[in-house]
C-alpha cells in the first residue's frame, strides 16, 4: 500500500494477489465457492448458518422474541460459520448466500427449503410469515420498512468505515477517521433525536425495526465499539442510551445476544434447543 499523499490511481484497479494471513484470504474482488464443503443440519424448521456478531445477533434475537411469543414453529438451530477458517467461502455455504457473508437461513418447514440472506430480507420474511413484530396498519408497517432499511444502510458506514479506520486499518488516515466519526455520530444522532420523541423505532410499538437497529447500536453505546466510545461521546445520545437500555432488558433480546458467540462471558459456540442458551445463561 502506499502511504504517499501523492498516490494517485492507476487507470485500472488491478488486484495484487491474496495478501498474508486470514483477512488476506477473506479480502478478494472476486466471489463464489473456494472449497466443496457440506453444512450440517438439524432438525428444526429453521437452520441458520451465522456468528455471534451484530449482524448475526438480529436473526437470533429475533427467533427468540418469536419463540418468547409462542410460535413454536419457530423453533431453529443455530449453527457457526467461523469465518476466521474462511467457512464463507465453503460451497453448501454460498449456495445459500451467494455473497459468502453471514448469516445464512433456510427455512426447511415446506416441501423444499427455502434460502434467505442479508439480515433485512431475513427479519422481513420472518415477521411475516410469524405475523409479528411488524405493525398491522399501512402507515405502521411503512415506518417500520423505512427504520429496517435504514439500518441496513447505515451499518457499513459504523463496522466497515469507522470500525475499519480508526481501529483496524494498518494506516491512521485522518482524512477517513474524521469522514467516519462524523458519518457515526451523525447516524447516532438521527437515532437520538426520534428516539427523543418515540419510545420504539415505529412509535408504541416493538418491532423488527428496533431488532435491526439494537445491535449495533448497542455496541456502540454500552459495548465501547472499536475502542472508540470516548473519542464519539457516545455518552452524550442519552436517548439513544435509554432506549439500548429498555430493548436490552428484553429476556429473548439477551438469550438471542449469547448465541452463537464462540467469544466472551457467556457464550454459546451453537443453540440446537432452549437448554443450550439456559445453560449459558445461568452461569453468566
Ligand atoms: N450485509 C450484511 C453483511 C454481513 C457481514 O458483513 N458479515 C460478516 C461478519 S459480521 C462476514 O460474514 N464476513 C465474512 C467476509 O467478509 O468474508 C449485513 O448487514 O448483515
Amino acid at each position: 500500500m502506499s502511504k504517499d499523499k501523492d498516490y494517485k490511481p492507476a487507470k485500472l484497479w488491478k488486484w495484487k494477489g491474496r495478501k498474508k494471513g486470514i483477512l488476506g484470504a477473506m479480502n478478494r474482488p472476486i466471489s463464489g465457492a473456494t472449497y466443496e464443503a457440506k453444512l450440517p443440519r438439524g432438525t428444526h424448521p429453521f437452520q441458520l448458518y451465522s456468528l455471534g456478531s451484530p449482524n448475526g445477533q438480529k436473526v437470533t434475537i429475533l427467533f427468540e422474541e418469536l419463540l418468547a411469543a409462542g410460535h413454536e414453529g419457530a423453533e431453529y438451530d443455530a449453527w457457526m460459520i467461523d469465518i476466521m477458517k474462511l467457512e464463507q467461502f465453503g460451497s453448501d455455504f454460498v449456495a445459500i448466500n451467494p455473497n459468502s457473508k453471514i448469516p445464512a437461513l433456510l427455512d426447511c418447514s415446506g416441501k423444499k427449503p427455502v434460502r434467505l440472506f442479508e439480515p433485512g430480507a431475513i427479519l422481513l420474511y420472518l415477521a411475516e410469515k410469524f405475523g409479528a413484530f411488524l405493525p398491522k396498519d399501512g402507515a405502521g408497517r411503512a415506518e417500520c420498512y423505512s427504520w429496517l432499511m435504514w439500518q441496513m444502510a447505515t451499518a457499513p458506514w459504523l463496522g466497515g468505515g469507522f470500525g475499519h479506520f480508526y481501529r483496524m486499518a494498518p494506516v491512521k488516515i485522518e482524512y477517513a477517521i474524521n469522514r467516519y466519526a462524523m458519518e457515526a455520530k451523525r447516524i447516532m444522532d438521527v437515532a437520538d433525536r426520534h428516539l427523543a420523541e418515540n419510545r420504539f423505532f415505529c412509535g408504541k410499538q416493538y418491532s423488527i425495526a428496533d431488532i435491526a437497529n439494537f445491535t449495533w447500536l448497542n455496541y456502540f453505546i454500552t459495548g465501547d465499539a472499536y475502542g472508540g466510545a470516548k473519542y464519539l461521546d457516545t455518552a452524550s445520545y442519552t436517548h439513544l442510551a435509554r432506549w439500548v437500555d429498555e430493548v436490552g432488558q428484553r429476556k429473548p433480546v439477551r438469550r438471542g445476544l449469547v448465541v452463537n458467540r464462540g467469544w466472551g462471558e457467556g457464550s454459546a459456540v451453537e443453540r440446537h434447543s432452549a437448554a443450550d442458551i439456559d445453560a449459558v445463561l445461568a452461569g453468566v
